[in-house]
């Protein structure tokens, strides 16, 4: 009898430790919500600046003085949006419901600038409906800029900052009730310097309350309530390192602090990942005399390993034309960005090398995790350990010019600084000068390099701000169409 109890007794205690040895690692620092991670995941995300601005010859960014008439798109085929995004992989799309001119593509009870007073479709039509409707029955998600800033408003000299938040407000309400799910607003920094945090913080009630899912892009004075960033740039490359954390209410004004936006800040306390806005063209809406200036599937490949590839989101401006219709050449180099994307990554050389590790976890977080295809699998050490290292050996010599690295993004930054090294005989080893003394990781890190070949890969977690939770690690030869 006594001796049962024993028994037990030291299995429970057995038990209990081996549990207690594979539970999850604890998140570090600021963390991201649920609209983040989904956000990360989504990778890339469309843009399409639309307008009065397409019929205007060199015009960008309208005074709010051009005629509502000259809105005419001849073909419109907001499906025709939605295919090319299915076919480049892209899940997400923003329209600008309202640029700054405050032409509005919707029939808003708010205003005449706007589709109403257009003679597109006898001012019957509904740009934003046929573009929800088009992108809701495609399986893409449709999401809308509202520009804050608005010139055609500033034209009335009865212009005053508190109507405004009223006239917008109404405007934000009308978009968020009336075309089903909205993914993601954007509230532009440009000309939204007189808008106070007061203002937006009737603006972020509307959004969260009708569009719970929503994410909201934030600048200036709208930080507080901001799920992500600007890059600081319009070129659509993040910073190196680029962390996901900020300190938020320093970066206030921009201009100072563009290398903060670019590249984020370790201790900051906020979470407000960068999302790294570029056009496929030199402007932001379309003029025909750029259509031999489109950027070619191999720069977006580049701007692709410097935005996702450096812990951001892209944002990819697919501007339609005055028919309104994606031009065949955005959308042709655009879907061979996603073909060099699957190419790419389709492979993972490292996919059936044993691999050890210096500080295993145990259980669950095996360090074969970091190669398998799940999405949900990681490798962590222990806890109390901020460093690793970690040792993949292939069954033979395999070359390759390009590697990924995710880390756990639920858990916080933890990694802070890691390398990686190649060697044919597992003694002497060479770290890739590209992959030397890295900093940030996140969501997902990218670096390409000129082709290597060996049988050996070591990751190298040198410092850390808590135990490494690596999610994937991969080697890669790069699609023979960018090289
Ligand atoms: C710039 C804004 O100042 C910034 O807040 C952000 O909205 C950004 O645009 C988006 O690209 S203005 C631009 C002319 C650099």
């Amino acid at each position: 009898m006594m001796m049962k109890n024993w028994k037990t007794l030291f299995a429970f205690v057995f038990f209990t430790l081996s549990v207690s040895a594979q539970q999850a690692p604890k998140p570090v620092g600021v963390t991201p919500n649920s609209r983040q991670i989904d956000w990360y995941n989504q990778e890339i995300i469309a843009f399409f600046h639309f307008g009065l601005n397409t019929f205007e010859e060199f015009v960008n960014e309208g005074d709010g003085k051009t005629t509502t008439a000259l809105f005419n798109p001849t073909a419109l085929d907001c499906n025709q949006w939605a295919r090319t995004l299915k076919a480049a992989g892209i899940p997400n799309g923003i329209l600008t419901a309202k640029h700054a001119d405050g032409f509005c593509l919707w029939p808003s009870e708010y205003t005449d600038y706007c589709v109403k007073n257009s003679s597109w479709k006898g001012g019957k039509g509904d740009v934003v409906k046929e573009f929800a409707d088009a992108f809701n029955n495609n399986g893409v998600r449709a999401s809308v800029y509202l520009g804050p800033h608005d010139r055609h408003e500033h034209l009335s000299p009865l212009y005053n900052t508190t109507d405004y938040r009223d006239y917008y407000a109404h405007q934000l309400t009308e978009l968020m009730s009336n075309y089903g799910p909205m993914w993601e607003t954007w509230w532009d920094g440009a000309g939204a310097d007189e808008l106070t945090t007061p203002i937006y913080t009737k603006w972020a009630e509307i959004v969260r309350r009708l569009q719970p899912q929503c994410v909201i892009f934030g600048t200036k004075n709208s930080y507080r309530f901001a799920d992500v960033r600007w890059n600081g740039n319009e070129t659509g490359i993040a910073g190196d390192p680029c962390w996901s954390t900020i300190d938020s209410l320093s970066i206030r004004d921009e201009w100072k602090h563009i290398k903060e936006l670019n590249e984020g800040q370790l201790e900051g306390n906020a979470y407000i990942p960068a999302e790294s806005d570029v056009s496929i063209r030199p402007s932001w809406f379309y003029h025909a005399e750029e259509d031999n200036m489109v950027k070619s599937t191999k720069e977006l490949w580049d701007i692709y390993c410097k935005s996702v590839g450096r812990n951001s989101v892209l944002l990819l401006n697919l501007p339609p034309d005055r028919k309104g219709l994606i031009h065949p050449i955005d959308s042709a180099n655009v879907v061979g960005l996603r073909k060099v994307i699957n190419e790419t990554f389709k492979t993972n050389l490292l996919e059936g090398a044993s691999v050890t590790s210096r500080n295993p976890r145990g259980g669950i977080y095996k360090a074969s995790n970091m190669i398998d295809k799940s999405s949900k699998t990681y490798y962590a050490s222990k806890d109390n350990v901020t460093t690793d290292e970690i040792t993949f050996r292939m069954k033979s010599p395999k070359t390759f010019d390009c590697l990924m690295i995710q880390e756990v993004i639920e858990l916080g930054h933890r990694t802070t600084e890691w390398s990686v090294d190649y060697s044919s005989d597992g003694k002497s080893w060479i770290t890739i000068p590209e992959a030397t003394n890295k900093q940030s990781i996140g969501h997902k890190w990218i670096l390409r390099f000129s082709p290597i070949t060996a049988k050996y890969v070591r990751l190298r977690i040198t410092k850390g701000k808590a135990c490494p939770a690596i999610h994937t690690f991969g080697v890669y030869k790069q699609s023979s169409l960018v090289n």
